[in-house]
């Protein structure tokens, strides 16, 4: 654990030590202009934050520290035997900035397992709550409870020197990615499993252990697990999670607070919930249809029928993608290896083929491609968690490592409160007449 630690503070020492220099010589250069549009229309193309974990670019995809996912999947370690890599990977890379090797990252599976241990009354705080209680909001409920064992909040009420702030929220981040899969875990065995719960496997890593939580002995689960947590880590700084993580831990809330408003953005139909609305559609579809395998003729009917009704199509569009995300290719790859001959994984094909037509023609969509979320739910019915409610909750323990890393170095780098400037429609109205300047021009 030291050595990371350490590792990490010599990192970001380097590259605090750069950015003070690179703003002292062109702190004033401008990188936009920003139209009145941008303002009301949720901040699109705005450059506005710094995320150092990974960077989207708009038709490659994701890349974490300048690695795609089919880069990371052949560099990263692998479990013995295994071919995906292991999220604990991603995490080192994100968090220092190199690759890791096998030892290392083995290391960090051995520290996260030592630091898993989960209080008690976590598990009654998630028992007082009624059994219909949406995962997401009782895994909300559950990180808050946990709260009580921030090192970060302790250690300020006790006089906490600005210097030593990224220490602590290093340690919280590195416990509190430690303590979530037996957190949703129990979460997963008390909603669905007659509250049958499974002790952790000291000898399994991060990922894989978390499979055996939830009950999946499966090493094509387990495996699933290792891809699923390492493509959902991170997106750069700007979705709703990572940003209202970072937002929130601007005002120097400690990791716990701000990664539960993280994942109650997560929640959100158009964010992460997005996973279980995708596999509810294509569920109501093939009931309505009476049929496993609905053809593209019927998808495409279907397809008109739910924006007719004033619906999304859940898993398509972007706000900063314009090509398939390379998290759905990544499934996609993953399916055809293991499930090719799936009903319910070539229906997600099938509707791949079926919608951009579909949206394109709407003219004001502006990506028709999928994203993550359009295929991870018919991978994890091909193992039985058919437990749809339960998706978004496997997408928050694998942000966690994304937008936990990146809080570290907002830490690290003394990033200052976040606080931009808003206006009204009536200033706007008197700045157009020239009667008023807009604060900032
Ligand atoms: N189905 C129907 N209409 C859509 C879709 C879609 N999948 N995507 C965008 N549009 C509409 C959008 O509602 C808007 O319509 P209007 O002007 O009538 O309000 C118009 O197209 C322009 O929107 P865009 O600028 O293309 O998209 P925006 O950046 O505003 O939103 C999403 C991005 C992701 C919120 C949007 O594409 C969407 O709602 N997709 C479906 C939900 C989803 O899959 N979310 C998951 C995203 C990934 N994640 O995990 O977070
Ligand atoms: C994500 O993974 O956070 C989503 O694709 C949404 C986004 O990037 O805005």
């Amino acid at each position: 654990m030291g050595e990371i630690k350490d590792r990490f503070k010599a990192e970001t020492d380097i590259v605090g030590a750069e950015i003070k220099q690179l703003l002292k010589e062109h702190g004033t250069k401008k990188i936009g202009e920003v139209q009145l549009s941008q303002v009301y229309q949720g901040m699109r193309g705005i450059t506005g934050l710094v995320s150092e974990t990974s960077l989207l670019d708009a038709n490659d995809g994701i890349r974490f520290r300048g690695y795609s996912i089919p880069e990371l999947q052949v560099k990263l370690p692998k479990s013995e035997g295994g071919s995906e890599p292991l999220p604990e990977g991603l995490f080192l890379l994100m968090l220092i900035g190199g690759l890791p090797t096998s030892d290392e990252v083995q290391n960090l599976t051995s520290v996260w397992q030592r630091r898993s241990h989960v209080p008690n009354h976590v598990f009654a705080t998630i028992e007082a709550l009624p059994i219909a209680t949406h995962p997401m909001t009782q895994f909300v409920i559950a990180i808050m409870a946990l709260q009580t064992e921030s090192q970060f909040s302790r250690k300020y009420a006790g006089g906490l020197n600005k210097k030593d702030y990224w220490e602590a929220t290093f340690d919280d981040a590195m416990d509190l990615i430690a303590r979530l899969p037996r957190v949703a875990a129990y979460i997963y065995r008390r909603k669905y499993k007659n509250g049958e719960h499974i002790q952790p496997n000291g000898l399994l890593d991060w990922a894989g252990n978390f499979a055996h939580m939830l009950g999946y002995e499966d090493e094509g689960f387990m495996e699933l697990m290792r891809l699923y947590m390492t493509i959902h880590a991170d997106h750069e700084g700007g979705n709703v999670s990572a940003h209202a993580t970072h937002l929130v831990g601007s005002a120097l809330s400690d990791p716990y607070l701000s990664f539960a408003a993280g994942m109650n953005g997560l929640a959100g139909p158009l964010h992460g919930l997005a996973n279980q609305e995708v596999i509810k559609w294509i569920f109501e579809m093939r009931e309505e249809l009476k049929t496993e395998l609905p053809t593209k003729e019927q998808i495409t009917e279907y397809v008109k029928k739910t924006l007719s009704e004033g619906k999304v199509v859940p898993g398509y569009g972007h706000a900063v993608l314009r090509k398939t995300d390379p998290r759905f290719t990544a499934q996609m790859e993953f399916g055809k290896k293991h499930m090719p001959e799936d009903p319910l994984v070539q229906t997600v094909w099938n509707v791949y083929e079926a919608v951009p037509p579909i949206l394109k023609s709407l003219g004001k969509v502006k990506n028709p491609w999928p994203n993550v979320d359009a295929h991870s739910g018919a991978l994890l019915v091909h193992y039985g968690m058919v437990e749809y409610d339960f998706y978004t909750v496997l997408f928050g323990v694998s942000r966690s490592l994304g937008v936990l890393a990146s809080l570290c170095w907002d830490r690290a780098l003394s990033f200052p409160l976040e606080r931009p400037k808003s206006i009204t429609t009536d200033l706007v109205k008197k700045w157009l007449k020239g009667e008023e300047e807009i604060w900032g021009e």
